[in-house]
């Protein structure tokens, strides 16, 4: 019997349905692995509730007060058609509470996706840090939380941008916070100008658009007066902007930490994370479709991963530098968010593993209520004085307290910390915990002198010593900060050709959306800084004549590391869309599609309608997807199951074929989803007649990355085929490069 596709996160036809209750029972227990740790009071005692009955619990429904309820459709009333009274309690609270359900947004990163996960450390970093959670072997839980900057809440998800990367790791030690992006630069150099730039980058004032766009008049004004935001801009604009996946992004700490040995020494470091899915990226018309097809398409995948069971993975790294009262490495400001260190001078160390295997419960109790805070260290990690880093240890904490409604924002459960917390806190909205005791003040004589402080030999978080520089007091930043072009042109020069035809796309694409001319010439001349060509070519896409570049250019090596092709990374968990109709080899559709499975990918069927093919057969194929319903951009790969062509008796000759019957012109539908996977360089196959589906999208069958055999016995070696191509992710040499 042919097992259905497992479409992630929803249950098959072949799953028992769930039946309308008619008796009162318990809640839903939580499903495998979604409770949360037990719960402990701020105090750090376990409060003895049971975790799943937090919110919830016996059957009967009761209003907040937890007096059980007769009847919640019905307001009170003076009989069926008189008023409604103002006494019906039950009426105003549920109303009342309702008109309070929505709290701010993020003010940025406010569209994200989070999950539950593990860390586990590989020791390695013992050398330079003291902190536990980095030892060998040691386990501990996280919640990593994945965001757009620009949109509101409700915006897409594929949309041109910055990705947030945020983990909270629950250590034995206290809450760390890794709170990065999937861009290793920041626009600005200080958190000062943070207001400023995320202004610009917002809608307009006046009529509320571009919404999650940086396409437009006031981010380009911005950025190229501020030209520090060249380099971070210049990674927006390339692929990095447009991400596959959020499993298939690196993540950067940005700034430069100082780590903190057992016995005080001191190292510079920067975070990475490195997906062991690979770095890949989608291309611009297939982010822009993706937004209008299925706004929730990174959300949708990063759950449907973890609910399969295909756990994303990252490993956490660091560079490390010698901490010089310079804090330079190779000449390269440490303390200057708008530079990197290129791998090949400080090669990316291993430090642990993080695991994503569970997804939230509530989105709202725990994606929407997370506080991350970059000032939440443990022992063994500390800043340094990057000025951007400074504004930010003040700003969370601060936004947090309107997000969430007051100063015990870390009692709620997502953001408690898994060691026992007693702090001198009291009070504030929202105070969940009964404090006991009277002397929340140190010294005390009152609570027994509780509680007691810690040094560093009891776990206590010191500030590592460092000399701090003497001067005077001035608005003013150093002037190394004033190099902003050698870094953009090492990146423009680390990209391969395509990834620069991306760019010159992106540039121009943006640019075109502005109004004002002047800012498009400045932009122009920032793109002649970073290199002619690339300043020419978006010149040209404009209609403007380009710039003379300054003399002479920043003289500096590619750094290989930056480019996000010549790898080949796991092609597992892909998307492999298979068409077929009534008249396609269904013996070749159950081969191809076990073996899509067989080989850790997942299988959806396209067919003219939903439902089976195949009904009558007796081992029919479910489909998934309706040819009225699918878009090329859900799919990683398209297999086009054909049937055999007349004359080819393998099967016995049939007269029609995948998306057309014989002689009927190809479903445009189907020509439609073809055309587009291959304009956007995803690998093809097919079998039989699926030929005439090729020719109907006017597909050069002999064109990189098209692979068709003549019957459907060659199909599982089509996929073969098409899944070693997608270890490379694209077929790269489908896209025009000139330069
Ligand atoms: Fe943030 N940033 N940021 N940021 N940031 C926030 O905090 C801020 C910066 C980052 O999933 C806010 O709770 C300032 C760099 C992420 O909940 C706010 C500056 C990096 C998230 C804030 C920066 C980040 C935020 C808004 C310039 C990468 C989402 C909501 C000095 C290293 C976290 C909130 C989540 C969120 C301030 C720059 C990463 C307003 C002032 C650089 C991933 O406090």
């Amino acid at each position: 019997m042919d097992q259905p596709a497992p479409i992630p996160g929803r249950p098959s036809s072949e799953e028992p349905q769930l039946q309308e209750p008619t008796e009162p029972r318990e809640p839903l227990p939580p499903k495998p692995g979604q409770s949360g740790p037990e719960p402990v009071s701020p105090t750090g005692r376990p409060t003895g509730a049971d975790p799943a009955a937090l919110a919830q619990g016996g059957a009967h429904l009761t209003d907040a007060q937890g007096h059980r309820l007769p009847d919640t459709d019905h307001s009170l009333t003076v009989g069926a058609r008189g008023p409604v009274l103002l006494r019906d309690h039950h009426l105003r609270e549920k109303i009342t509470h309702f008109d309070h359900e929505r709290i701010p947004e993020r003010v940025v990163h406010a569209r994200g996706a989070a999950a539950h996960g593990v860390f586990r450390g590989y020791g390695t970093a013992a050398s330079v840090t003291r902190a536990a959670f980095l030892e060998k072997d040691v386990e501990t839980p996280v919640f990593t939380r994945f965001s757009t900057v620009l949109g509101s809440r409700g915006s897409a998800d594929t949309v041109r941008d910055t990705r947030g990367f945020a983990t909270k790791f629950y250590t034995s030690e206290g809450v760390f916070d890794l709170v990065g992006n999937n861009i290793p630069v920041f626009f600005i150099q200080d958190a000062i100008k943070f207001p400023d730039v995320i202004h610009a980058g917002k809608p307009h004032p006046d009529r509320e658009i571009p919404q999650a766009q940086s396409a437009h008049d006031t981010f380009w004004d911005f950025v190229s007066l501020h030209t520090e935001a060249t380099h971070h801009t210049l990674w927006n604009m390339s692929d990095r902007g447009i991400p596959r996946s959020y499993r298939m992004m690196e993540g950067f700490g940005v700034h430069t930490f100082r780590l903190v040995d057992a016995r005080g020494a001191t190292t510079l470091a920067k975070f990475h994370w490195k997906p062991k899915l690979g770095v890949h990226s989608l291309v611009w018309e297939e982010a822009q479709l993706t937004g209008g097809a299925d706004p929730d398409f990174h959300r949708r995948d990063l759950a449907d991963a973890i609910e399969a069971g295909a756990f994303p993975q990252w490993e956490l790294g660091i560079q490390t530098f010698p901490d010089t009262p310079e804090q330079t490495f190779e000449g390269i400001d440490l303390l200057d968010p708008t530079k990197i260190v290129p791998e090949e001078l400080s090669p990316v160390q291993p430090i642990g593993l993080l695991t994503l295997n569970a997804n939230p419960t509530n989105f709202f109790a725990e994606t929407e209520q997370v506080a991350f805070h970059p000032g939440h260290l443990v022992p063994g990690i500390d800043v340094t004085d990057d000025p951007l880093l400074a504004g930010r240890l003040f700003s969370y904490i601060d936004t947090q307290i309107t997000r969430l409604g007051g100063p015990n924002f870390a009692q709620l459960p997502i953001n408690r910390p898994h060691t026992e917390v007693n702090d001198m806190l009291r009070d504030g909205m929202h105070q969940t915990a009964v404090h006991r005791g009277v002397a929340p003040y140190r010294p005390n004589s009152l609570d027994g002198g509780c509680p007691f402080t810690a040094g560093a030999d009891a776990g206590g978080y010191v500030e590592a010593p460092v000399e701090v520089p003497a001067g005077r007091k001035v608005r003013e930043a150093p002037a190394s900060f004033a190099d902003h072009y050698s870094q953009p042109r090492q990146f423009w020069l680390s990209l391969s050709p395509v990834e620069r035809e991306h760019v010159i796309a992106a540039y121009t694409f943006e640019l075109s959306k502005c109004y004002e001319n002047t800012i498009k010439e400045r932009v122009l001349r920032t793109l002649a800084a970073i290199d002619p060509v690339l300043c020419q070519e978006v010149a040209t896409g404009l209609g403007m004549p380009a710039p003379e570049p300054p003399e002479p250019l920043a003289d500096v090596a590619p750094s290989p590391a930056l480019s996000q092709l010549g790898r080949e990374w796991p092609a597992e968990g892909r998307i492999i869309g298979i068409v077929a109709d009534g008249n396609s080899d269904l013996d070749a559709v159950r081969a191809v599609r076990q073996a899509v499975l067989d080989r850790s990918m997942v299988p959806l069927v396209v067919a003219p309608t939903g439902g089976t093919l195949g009904a009558g057969s007796g081992d029919p194929v479910t489909v998934q997807r309706t040819f009225a319903a699918a878009r090329s951009v859900e799919f990683d790969a398209l297999l086009l199951a054909g049937a055999p062509e007349p004359g080819d008796d393998a099967h016995g000759a049939r007269d029609a074929k995948a998306g057309g019957g014989s002689g009927a012109p190809v479903d445009p539908r189907v020509a439609l989803l073809a055309g587009e996977a291959f304009r956007h360089a995803k690998a093809l196959g097919g079998w039989g007649d699926a030929r005439r589906v090729t020719e109907a999208a006017g597909i050069d069958p002999a064109a990189p990355g098209v692979i068709l055999a003549d019957g459907p016995d060659g199909a599982v070696d089509v996929l073969d085929g098409v899944a070693g191509l997608l270890t490379r992710h694209r077929v790269w040499d489908r896209f025009p490069a000139t330069v």
